[in-house]
């Protein structure tokens, strides 16, 4: 072969590896994918958001591009899931507690206490337990790409610092919309009043609650530290948030598209929960120099709440299904002993 032969052959098969690329650039319009979430630009979850528009432009060449909404701007979670099933929306990031009215399964993960750290709450979230509570959403228009942390949550208040049961009395205090949520505080003796997260500083701000729960992260990324005064350290249970796709939307990508979306997800993923950990390291110092007069309960006290909390057990088994229910058990005990 001549040397200019060779040359054109390789131009030409560079020209046809080009070519699709070139086409896309400049005649396809990108696919813009609207991607709501509830907590503020400067918090783990926005963070995180940008972190998965930047990895899907990139693996796309730029052909999809994510358009994020923080602030509940797109709505409350629960507004954004029917916005996502109806396909008016295409992706989001929320609480797994604020789709058990949609997937009753996702009230296994408000079982108090489930995970004792978060190294036991990544295996069994991203083990095949997880997998089959995230694959139940597909039948009700939805599908979820990976679990992300919202953490262990934490109570704050304004009327007084719980350091015991009874310290819970009469304190009204909002809940996630969840029967768990409802029934586990109700149990410990609050008036539980269950709010979108979207509503909630102000109701804080104007005392129509007393209190909340939410991770560290939470309560600086949303300066509840600006409208609470106590915060009672009781880890009472993992919150995981889920990252969604409108399956409508889902069912109109190619494979090759719905391989950005799953891959940045994963990468987001491990990015998000590094970063959350991190800040929650060092939230707590922050938020006392904010402000907040923190405690922690007594080893006797945390075991009281405990016990007393093991009551909404038998409940959440029975709507999620005994066999679910055992399952998760099993695996936590096999992430627990180390396997
Ligand atoms: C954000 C919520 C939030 C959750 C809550 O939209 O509602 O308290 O912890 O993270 O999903």
């Amino acid at each position: 072969m001549s040397v200019l032969r060779r040359t054109l052959v390789a131009a030409t098969a560079a020209a046809a590896l080009a070519a699709p690329f070139a086409t896309f650039a400049q005649d396809i319009k990108p696919r813009i994918i609207r991607f709501g979430y509830g907590l503020n630009e400067d918090s783990n979850q926005g963070r995180a958001v940008k972190l998965f528009a930047q990895e899907v432009e990139k693996n796309s060449g730029g052909k999809m591009r994510i358009r994020a909404v923080g602030a509940a701007a797109l709505g409350s979670d629960v507004q954004m899931q029917q916005a996502l099933i109806g396909g008016a929306q295409e992706m989001m990031v929320g609480s797994t507690a604020t789709l058990v009215g949609i997937t009753k399964e996702m009230a296994i993960w408000d079982t108090p206490f489930l995970f004792n750290n978060a190294q036991e709450a990544d295996a069994v979230l991203d083990g095949p337990t997880g997998q089959k509570v995230m694959d139940k959403l597909q039948e009700k228009g939805l599908v979820g790409l990976v679990y992300w942390e919202n953490g262990f949550r934490n109570l704050t208040n304004n009327k007084r610092a719980v350091a015991k049961l009874e310290d819970f009395d009469g304190i009204k205090l909002r809940v996630m919309q969840n029967n768990v949520f409802i029934d586990s505080f109700k149990t410990l003796g609050a008036n539980a009043v269950p709010l979108p997260f979207s509503e909630l500083f102000t109701a804080l701000e104007t005392k129509t609650v007393d209190g909340q729960e939410n991770p560290y992260n939470t309560i600086l990324s949303s300066k509840f530290y600006e409208v609470q005064k106590f915060l009672t350290v009781t880890n009472h249970v993992y919150s995981p948030w889920i990252v969604t796709v409108s399956k409508k939307y889902w069912d109109q990508l190619s494979k090759d598209e719905q391989k950005v979306l799953t891959d940045a997800a994963k990468v987001s993923r491990d990015f998000e929960r590094k970063d959350t950990r991190a800040e929650a390291d060092k939230a707590l110092a922050e938020l006392k120099a904010k402000g907040m007069t923190i405690n922690q309960l007594s080893p006797a006290e945390a075991n009281r709440m405990r016990e007393k909390l093991t009551t909404v057990n038998a409940g959440i088994s029975t709507n999620v299904g005994e066999d679910l229910w055992k399952e998760t058990q099993a695996a936590v005990a096999k992430a627990r002993g180390g396997k």
